[in-house]
């Protein structure tokens, strides 16, 4: 039986909004409705991994090293919010490079569990940590933390509070229901810890457009990859000469959108079905909010979160929040 205090429940409208996590089912069903569109978690195989990790070094992409910038200085900070004894659940792990700054400045970490949808990527990650942190128990899961999920039972409350640590800016990939829901989900079950939230701020659309449209393309590529794993995983017929990339930050919703683009008329087979596309008919791939800081700490309130200090650079691109979950 599970022990219900430690299943993650993502409440009502995100559960709808993803009834499956079958990647077939869902370009299927996205493909069918308009606008088309498809969630952004299916862009994390291995090789969408490995191409999320690249946009990270570019050099327009900012978040990623403004939000390593202000862990590294902020360390220490963030430690004593924290306290002894944490038990840290990484949502969306992927390299893990963020987290052993962390580890690096926490006093006797106890346990550190990071998730991902992508398993491969998670068990390399992973073998290199535990490799350089021999002391620490690390217990990988595979999951989809957009459904429900049970977390280990040694992050039974007498073992450490339990820390979530959310970076990156994955939770505005999130709709804002979603977002919501995912945050409400996440305060029961850090009750007694608390999360650290990673989140990239409204700024000038400039300079969010340059990060979303790099000029090695690897954004492009890292949105393509969707069709080619589509073609790799399901037999689909996706020509990936036929789609180009597109992203524009919209700005009375706060956020960057992705989008493929078919270049001329098209029919494509996926799963036995006959889908066309005229020119310019586009697939909604991806949506990447921006937040204010206030705006932030009303979500994070709303789903029953404290409000704690809030770390920013100086040119206030991206902040990271201490986010305290009541008893
Ligand atoms: C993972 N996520 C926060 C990234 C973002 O910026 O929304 C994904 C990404 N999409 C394009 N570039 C990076």
């Amino acid at each position: 039986m599970r022990n219900p205090g430690l299943q993650f429940d993502v409440p009502s409208h995100a559960d709808d909004a993803h009834a499956s996590s079958d990647f077939g089912r869902d370009l299927l069903a996205g493909l069918s409705r308009r606008p088309r569109s498809i969630s952004p978690k299916y862009f994390y195989d291995a090789a969408g991994s490995r191409l999320f990790d690249a946009i990270c070094e570019l050099p327009e992409y900012y978040p990623t090293r403004t939000e390593l910038a202000i862990l590294a200085e902020r360390a220490g900070e963030i430690a004593q919010q924290i306290g002894p004894n944490a038990q840290i659940i990484e949502f969306g792990a992927g390299s893990l490079r963020k987290v052993r700054l962390l580890l690096d400045a926490l006093e006797s970490p106890r346990r550190f569990v990071p998730i991902d949808i992508s398993g491969e990527h998670l068990e390399d990650a992973t073998q290199r940590l535990r490799a350089d942190y021999p002391g620490l128990a690390v217990q990988p899961l595979v999951a989809d933390y957009t459904r429900p999920f049970s977390l280990p039972p040694q992050l039974a409350e007498g073992n450490g509070p339990r820390v979530g640590f959310f970076p990156g800016s994955t939770l505005g990939n999130f709709d804002p229901d979603e977002a919501l829901s995912f945050l409400q989900g996440a305060a029961r079950v850090l009750r007694g810890g608390g999360l650290l939230l990673g989140v990239d701020l409204v700024k000038s659309p400039a300079v969010l457009h340059a990060a979303y449209n790099d000029a090695r393309g690897i954004t492009a590529r890292f949105n393509l990859n969707l069709l080619a794993r589509a073609n790799a995983e399901l037999g689909a017929d996706f020509d990936l000469a036929g789609f180009s990339h597109a992203a524009f930050y919209n700005a009375p919703l706060q956020r960057i959108e992705m989008h493929l683009v078919s270049r001329g008329a098209q029919t494509v087979h996926l799963l036995g079905e006959r889908l066309h596309f005229a020119e310019a008919d586009t697939i909604h791939t991806e949506n990447s909010h921006k937040f204010t800081v206030e705006g932030l700490r009303t979500l994070a309130a709303r789903a029953g979160f404290g409000i704690g200090p809030v770390w920013t650079d100086k040119d206030r691109l991206f902040s990271v929040h201490w986010l305290p979950a009541a008893q």
